[in-house]
């Protein structure tokens, strides 16, 4: 299991958030994604095959700016 901690780039609203984690969802071993509006970042939880590169793709194929990210 891996957790990675990302800033995704324009959120508005609830709205946006649902979106994010819909798409990040989508990845294949995506296990739990909480996407946090006030912060401006999810928190995904990973089986441990999955890339950031595959996050960043969902996160931007939905409409958003993947940032920086932390994994741990
Ligand atoms: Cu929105």
């Amino acid at each position: 299991m891996k957790k990675i901690k990302i800033e995704v780039g324009g959120m508005t609203c609830e709205h946006c958030v649902a979106r994010v984690n819909k798409f990040v969802k989508n990845v294949n071993g995506v296990k739990d994604v909480k996407t946090s509006l006030k912060e401006n970042k999810s928190y995904i939880e990973t089986n441990d095959d999955v890339s950031v590169d595959s996050i960043k793709s969902a996160i931007e194929d939905a409409g958003y700016k993947p940032g920086k990210y932390e994994i741990g």
